[in-house]
């Protein structure tokens, strides 16, 4: 694997912090085995974490009102896969890449892999977008795309995501996650039921087109840019239409998607029990679909979603197999920065969950005992388990703390010099 990043570079950054890190990880290791847990069972999950990169996530985002750039941001997909290659060569998380059609369309997929392929990554879910209207594009999708009341524009959308599925295909792609913004500003403006079924004849014509190993991710939003009545709007509806789809239909979770204080757990407990949890989309939020860092707001309920994940994976086994995406929006943070911190933390929600001793659980659960239940995820959740992740990145050939590793390097500042702003420049940003 050709690396980005000196390789003489993090050796020498992990020779000084070795020795700490050896002394964090003994410590820990005394810690769990006092409560009958084998630390290597733990760091050897941590290696085979994977977390999936958003190609429109190494820029720098925006708000509806304004978007900073930073230096040496990527200017095409070619340059957003370096970026990603430096994020999986120092965090060994990130093995693959999601990427976003048309802003990364590229003539030439086989160089594409090539490239992916020499930095170890490789490709994950493809995205559609009919949320905004491309150059020279015949039907608007002002009014919606899957939904729109003119079928000629229905008929577009539909070719649009067929075009990403085969664009996917080139690239050893195996999903398509479908978000629309589509559904209705004002009360009376859709007639409610003929806009999920127009998307769901659609969505039909989408589906007929994927190949047998495919999955078609199916994702919710509450609201925006429809503000009265997003037409995929909850997991609900999420699940009616890929039940109505197929088996090759799934739901995707992102978790900045909901109303404030939902039971997302909850949710994905449900998705997994009726055998529809397709995957997610990482970050975290305050308010509303705010893209901001995973676990950077509210960890503990990061950590609840692992916690549900693992029981799903106990009782589901190597069938139950999820994919995980971050999907944020960098507007203050260097995004690889954000990137590397985000995959992981995580990767250190699933290694919490790891540490729920489940059979414990199931007792306190049993015998009603509400106290010693929450106690049993309280103790795995303020466990720092740091010095595994880092000893799995170590083990792995990554950095012991890959975000001061990489500003040691020097990355950005010569990104800085060999990609000058232009105008026009392939889109990062929010989704
Ligand atoms: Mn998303």
């Amino acid at each position: 694997m050709s690396t980005l990043i000196d390789a003489g570079r993090v050796a020498e950054h992990n020779a000084k912090l070795q020795a700490n890190l050896q002394a964090d990880y003994d410590a820990l290791a005394g810690v769990l085995a006092r409560r009958g847990q084998d630390i290597e069972k733990l760091t050897a999950a941590a290696q085979r974490f994977a977390v999936a990169l958003p190609s429109w996530g190494v820029g720098t985002g925006g708000t509806r009102f304004a978007r900073f750039p930073g230096k040496g941001e990527p200017r095409n997909v070619f340059e957003k896969m370096e970026d990603c290659g430096v994020i999986h060569q120092l965090t060994r998380a990130t093995p693959s890449v999601s990427l976003h059609f048309p802003w990364d369309k590229t003539t030439d997929p086989s160089a594409l892999r090539q490239q992916a392929e020499g930095y170890g990554l490789g490709f994950d879910a493809v995205n559609s977008n009919t949320f905004q209207d491309q150059q020279g594009q015949e039907h608007s999708y002002k009014y919606g795309s899957l939904t729109s009341q003119d079928a000629a524009t229905r008929a577009q959308a539909v070719a649009h995501n067929i075009e990403c599925i085969e664009l996917g295909k080139a690239l050893g792609s195996k999903g398509l996650t479908v978000w629309v913004g589509d559904g209705a500003n004002f009360p009376g403006q859709h007639n409610l039921r003929g806009a999920l079924e127009r998307y769901l004849d659609s969505a039909r014509g989408i589906y007929a087109a994927l190949p047998d190993d495919w999955q078609m991710y199916i994702e919710h939003k509450l609201f925006e840019p429809a503000f009265y009545a997003t037409t995929i709007a909850d997991w609900g509806t999420s699940f009616a239409c890929a039940q109505q789809l197929g088996p090759k239909a799934k739901c995707l979770v992102d978790l900045g998607h909901h109303a404030p204080n939902t039971n997302i757990e909850m949710i994905v407990a449900r998705l997994a029990q009726f055998g529809k949890l397709g995957g997610f989309h990482f970050n975290d939020s305050k308010y509303g679909d705010d893209d901001l860092d995973s676990g950077s707001i509210n960890p503990f309920q990061l950590f609840l979603v692992f916690n549900e994940l693992a029981d799903a994976e106990q009782r589901d086994g190597a069938g139950f197999n999820p994919a995980y995406m971050l999907d944020q929006s960098h507007n203050v943070t260097d995004p690889i920065e954000s990137l590397m911190n985000s995959a992981a933390e995580v990767q250190r929600a699933a290694v919490q969950a790891a540490l729920v001793d489940r059979a414990a659980l199931k007792q306190y659960q049993e015998s009603n005992d509400a106290l010693q239940s929450a106690q049993a995820l309280k103790q795995a959740y303020r466990t720092d388990v740091s010095a595994i992740l880092a000893m799995a990145r170590l083990r792995s050939g990554g950095a012991i703390d890959p975000v001061a590793c990489y500003r040691a390097s020097g990355y950005r500042e010569k990104a800085a010099e060999a990609r000058p702003a232009k105008a026009g420049a392939s889109s990062s940003g929010i989704v």
